[in-house]
């Protein structure tokens, strides 16, 4: 999908020469993903990036511009490991107009120029926030505020036009309460419209890079994202949003169940979904099981949108631990990103490794028992399980339904031999957390053609130590 990206034809020809390259694999390298088998086809990269150009995804990182000149490593780490960058803080508005139309340019020009030098894209983050704005235009109102804001946006994008693949061209504009507008100085300053007016001007000034409205806490289904929903309706409707921004700052275990369903109904307004800021943080010291289920969260995630084909990809919030955002503003908890502050991997990085289909060393082992035999062909649908990674007290699991005739829905039936039980499922609905699971398809993915395959995933608790089983599966089409 990312192929038909209408202003490909101006980007650089070494980025276009990677995407077009590698647009022959996609299809087998998620269908290995799609199936649990990604030993069997895997592309064998060992770098995120490596994995993430197969997919036709970004892998994205944000980065620092004190980090990215005068540390080394860092710099290598960044290069090698990830395909798109974003400022992590040195395109916003106090960075690059401080005051009024006294632009500084130096820290986002060099990331931009690294981003050249090393072939990788840039989302571009973000033109209109509430915080990180100077005094001086949240001291406007009226004509003066909108002339600020158009005049921000015209020259911050018009110099990186070609340069600046998407932007985040407002962020976090809905409130953490029952869906409303957030109640910043841009709303009562200007009203509900300076988003469209945002908008407008963004494309306007850069007709070519893909716009995006950026949030946090709309990765589920809830009244937040519901709310970003019908703006993002009535901005597609205009022609003037390209993308929806899912931050995805999560806590440990807090992988929202219907993120997958939630990304879908964007893409079914025809836009695009991109995982902006992920960290999933913990509360430290983190123990080894705790970087373990991180590392499933993580993989999650990363599935989450390598299944979804216009999902552009995922960008991390920063390379080490100790460069995250996250101590300082909740205490207590930290540890949220792939890299040790050494830049070592941590757990969670062989995670998304794999789920990107590169070699992660994160596929089940030979003391798990990968699949089950398939039930004999001739039904109208087979099921089998996988674990993809199990930890001493749980596992997540992805399951596959083949369709052997054109199926409109399916529901899929087995029974634990122990103590397992499901804990969080995506994809599949019903009477899951017993012994006997009965679950069958949701929305989007009921629809499968014969000789198809779709997928769904759940995660279980187990006895201590006890090993991941994996029953026969029976599937029965709807
Ligand atoms: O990671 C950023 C941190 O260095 C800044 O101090 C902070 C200022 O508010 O912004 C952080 O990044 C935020 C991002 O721009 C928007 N979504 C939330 C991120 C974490 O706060």
């Amino acid at each position: 999908m990312l192929l038909s990206r209408p202003h490909l034809s101006r980007q650089r020809p070494s980025r276009q020469r990677r995407r077009a390259v590698i647009a022959g694999v996609v299809t087998v390298a998620t269908a290995a993903l799609g199936l649990g088998l990604s030993t069997q086809f895997a592309s064998a990269q060992t770098t995120l990036r490596g994995a993430a150009d197969d997919l036709n995804k970004d892998i994205g990182v944000a980065v620092s511009y004190n980090l990215l000149q005068n540390n080394a490593q860092y710099r290598n780490l960044v290069a090698t490991e990830f395909n798109s960058l974003t400022a992590e803080n040195a395109m916003k508005w106090d960075a690059t107009e401080p005051s009024d139309g006294n632009y500084t340019f130096t820290q986002a020009d060099a990331i931009v120029d690294f981003a050249e030098d090393n072939d990788q894209t840039v989302h571009g983050h973000t033109f209109v926030w509430h915080q990180q704005t100077p005094s001086w235009v949240q001291n406007l109102s009226g004509t003066a505020l909108q002339t600020a804001m158009v005049e921000h946006i015209n020259t911050v994008a018009n110099r990186y036009e070609g340069r600046v693949d998407s932007w985040d061209v407002v962020n976090e504009v809905v409130s953490d309460s029952n869906g409303a507008m957030r109640d910043s100085f841009w709303l009562r300053g200007l009203g509900e419209g300076y988003i469209t007016t945002a908008f407008q001007t963004a494309r306007a000034a850069d007709p070519n890079a893909d716009l995006y409205i950026n949030d946090y806490s709309i990765d589920g289904i809830n009244a937040k994202s519901n709310k970003v929903y019908s703006i993002a309706q009535g901005l597609k409707s205009q022609n003037i949003l390209d993308g929806v921004g899912f931050q995805a700052h999560l806590i440990l275990g807090q992988v929202p169940s219907d993120m997958e369903a939630n990304l879908q109904r964007f893409v079914n307004l025809g836009l695009k979904v991109r995982i902006t800021e992920l960290d999933i943080r913990i509360q430290t010291p983190a123990d080894a099981n705790e970087l373990q289920q991180q590392a499933n969260d993580y993989r999650r995630v990363t599935e989450i949108c390598a299944e979804l084909a216009d999902c552009s990809g995922v960008t991390v919030w920063g390379v080490r631990d100790g460069d995250s955002w996250v101590p300082g503003v909740f205490p207590g908890y930290g540890a949220p990103l792939l890299f040790n502050d050494d830049l070592s991997k941590k757990p969670a990085y062989n995670a998304v490794l794999d789920a990107l289909g590169g070699d992660g060393n994160e596929e089940p082992t030979t003391s798990n028992p990968v699949t089950t035999t398939p039930p004999p062909s001739g039904s109208g649908c087979t099921a089998t399980l996988s674990v993809q990674s199990p930890w001493n007290t749980g596992a997540t699991y992805s399951g596959t339904v083949k369709a052997n005739q054109n199926l409109t829905g399916w529901t899929v039936t087995w029974t634990w031999p122990g103590s397992e039980r499901i804990s969080n499922a995506w994809s599949v609905q019903g009477n899951l957390s017993g012994a006997t699971v009965t679950g069958s398809n949701v929305g989007y993915n009921g629809t499968v053609a014969s000789g198809q395959t779709t997928t769904f995933g759940f995660n279980i608790t187990k006895a201590n130590g006890s090993t991941a089983s994996v029953p026969t599966v029976t599937c029965t089409p709807a």
